[in-house]
């Protein structure tokens, strides 16, 4: 059984990762209408991602006694001002997503709950291997700078990331 303060810090958490999934849906159909295939695909896999790690949380609530709810969530921004910028949101995106993580686990433990702050734990590993991704991507962006087949190649690159990643698992993570 969990206690109301952390149901409530999970429900909290839910609604960021349904925002991460939306606005990696978003950027994947932004790259796709850009004609960037790689970088969509790999966008579609890792808003899929989002959405399974929303759910691994719904279930941990409803399996310990709670009642996960579906949230409210603002509308993704429908475009972006170029390849590289929406890379940089990524990294916004995910450090925010780290914090709100190692705030829960600081909740976890003033509430003594050995349970949750285990079931934790995962989130904490997938934030550190999620930056190391993006930080990575976005190197290569600044070796590439203006140059347009350098582009081509990386977005080439992450689409065989999002091709090789196994069902349920990060695009090259
Ligand atoms: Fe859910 O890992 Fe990123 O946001």
């Amino acid at each position: 059984m969990i206690s109301k303060t952390i149901e409530k810090a999970l429900q909290h958490q839910i609604a960021l990762e349904a925002y991460s999934s939306a606005v990696y849906l978003s950027m994947a159909s932004w790259m796709d209408s850009e004609g960037f295939e790689g970088a969509a695909a790999f966008f579609y896999k890792q808003s899929d991602e989002e959405r399974m790690h929303m759910l691994k949380i719904f279930h941990f609530i409803n399996d310990n006694d709670g009642h996960a709810m579906v949230p409210a969530i603002e509308a993704p921004p429908k475009s972006f001002k170029d390849f590289h910028t929406c890379f940089k949101n990524v990294l916004e995106q995910e450090q925010k997503v780290t914090q709100s993580i190692h705030e829960l686990v600081n909740v976890s433990l003033k509430e003594r709950d050995h349970a949750a702050n285990n079931f934790l734990q995962w989130y904490v590993s997938e934030q550190m291997e999620e930056e190391k991704q993006v930080k990575s991507i976005l190197n290569k962006l600044k070796i590439i700078g203006k140059d347009g087949s350098g582009l081509y190649l990386l977005d080439r690159e992450l689409g065989e990331m999002a091709a090789a990643a196994p069902e349920g698992e990060e695009a090259g993570a």
